[in-house]
């Protein structure tokens, strides 16, 4: 998706700094970390919906937006094209009052984060600056957004995590105590508390939702299931034999990241703003996760890992399993992919993912020794 202009792909024909005329019928929601994971899937679900999705995405010497390519309408069809994108930054707060200014959002979800938990203990300074901070920004754009045009209806959505409960044992639910174990979890529950705070002073609908790991072909290749199952694909099709991990032994309640945006949404449409809880309530090992994802196609894990140190983390969450029976008995949420399932349909999509790998590599256009 190549663009001619340094500007972003966004549907506006506006200038930067003049409101967009706001559409009479379609809800309009405004979507931070819109090129992650979720925040693709999120698009697809409000798309559905019938909202209009504008989405902030950080300058990058290369496009990011790879996971929203599918869903990329060109901004000249002004009838069609319902996703739009703009540069803003978690680190930038001025850019994000403006964009509330000019985007007018009914609903803001904010997912933008640097997500990786052992990546946070190397720049954890950064972690913070965007993962807690980045939130307080954004909260405070909303806030005072809200005081100087009067839009009160206005409902934020903070990404929070399971991993803020950490050490704390099993099962956790929304009055479980937190206790993190990595930069990435102790800002994560500086946003979840700045979160809570702004609703009590400011009383603005602002909800958190504590979602549990979620994983789907679009994860990222570093975290552990994704780089299971790609590797699975490049071991299977013969493009790599050996794959290297952490620790085997920690247990987490994996579900599929399509079922959690719809939690997200459902938190916003409730009468009275509240956190939740957003779970399988089904945990496993990783050992488990590679039973599963190898013996799908016939290998057998224990030939091809081999353990390297500097995957293990200097304090490690060992086990997560949600009690999310909040988030199913007040928003009427539950999964609708198991665990099996969804380690089934990772592998057959890097599977096939490597198959179109191997051509490239069969025609010298690739060099399988650069292993995602
Ligand atoms: P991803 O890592 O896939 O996506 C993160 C998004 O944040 C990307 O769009 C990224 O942009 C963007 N981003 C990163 N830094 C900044 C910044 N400084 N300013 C603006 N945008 C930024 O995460 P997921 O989609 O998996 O997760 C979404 C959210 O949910 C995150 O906040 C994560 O911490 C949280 N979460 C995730 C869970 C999971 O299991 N997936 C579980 C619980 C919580 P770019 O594409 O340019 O890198
Ligand atoms: P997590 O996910 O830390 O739970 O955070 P990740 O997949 O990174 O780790 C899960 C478990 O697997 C172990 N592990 C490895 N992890 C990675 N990434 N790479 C390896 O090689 C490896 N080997 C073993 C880890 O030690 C860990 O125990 C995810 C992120 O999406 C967060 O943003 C989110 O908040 C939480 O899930 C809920």
């Amino acid at each position: 998706m190549a663009s001619e202009t340094d500007k972003p792909r966004s549907g506006s024909d506006n200038g930067e700094d003049s409101p967009a005329p706001p559409s009479p019928k379609r809800k309009i929601a405004l979507v931070t970390g819109i090129t992650g994971q979720d925040g693709s899937y999120l698009t697809e679900f409000l798309l559905g919906k019938g909202y209009e999705v504008h989405g902030l995405i950080r300058r990058s010497s290369n496009f990011n937006t790879q996971r929203i390519n599918h869903i990329y309408i060109d901004p000249h069809n002004t009838q069609k094209a319902l996703m739009k994108l703009h540069y803003a930054d978690l680190a930038d707060a001025s850019a994000l009052r403006r964009r509330l200014d000019v985007i007018l959002p009914d609903e803001v979800y904010n997912l933008a984060a640097q997500s990786h938990v052992a990546v946070s203990f190397e720049i954890p300074d950064y972690t913070a600056d965007v993962v807690a901070t980045g939130a307080l920004r954004l909260l405070e754009a909303v806030r005072s957004h809200i005081a100087a045009t009067g839009r009160t209806h206005i409902r934020y959505y903070q990404a929070g995590s399971s991993e803020m409960f950490g050490s704390t044992p099993p099962p956790q639910s929304e009055t479980t105590p937190f206790h993190p174990r990595s930069p990435y979890a102790a800002s994560k529950c500086a946003a979840h508390w700045y979160t809570v705070n702004y609703r009590e002073a400011y009383g603005i609908f602002a909800c958190n939702g504590i979602l549990f790991n979620h994983e789907s072909p679009r994860r990222g290749e570093n975290f552990v299931t994704r780089k299971i199952t790609r590797a699975v694909g490049r071991i299977k099709i013969g493009l790599q034999s050996k794959l290297f991990l952490g620790n085997l032994h920690s247990a987490r309640d994996w579900g599929f990241a399509g079922d959690y945006v719809e939690a997200m949404w459902l938190m916003l449409q409730q009468e009275k703003p509240d956190d939740y809880v957003v779970a399988t309530e089904e945990a496993h090992t990783v050992e488990e996760f590679l039973g599963v994802a190898f013996g799908y196609v016939g290998l057998n894990w224990q030939d091809h890992v081999a353990i390297d140190k500097r995957y293990f983390r200097p304090t490690e969450v060992d086990n997560l399993q949600g009690d999310s029976s909040k988030a199913r008995k007040v928003l009427g949420w539950k999964p609708k992919v198991g665990f099996e399932q969804l380690v089934k349909m990772m592998v057959d999509e890097d599977l096939e993912l490597a198959k179109r790998e191997k051509i490239l590599f069969d025609a010298g256009y690739m060099d399988a020794q650069q292993q995602p």
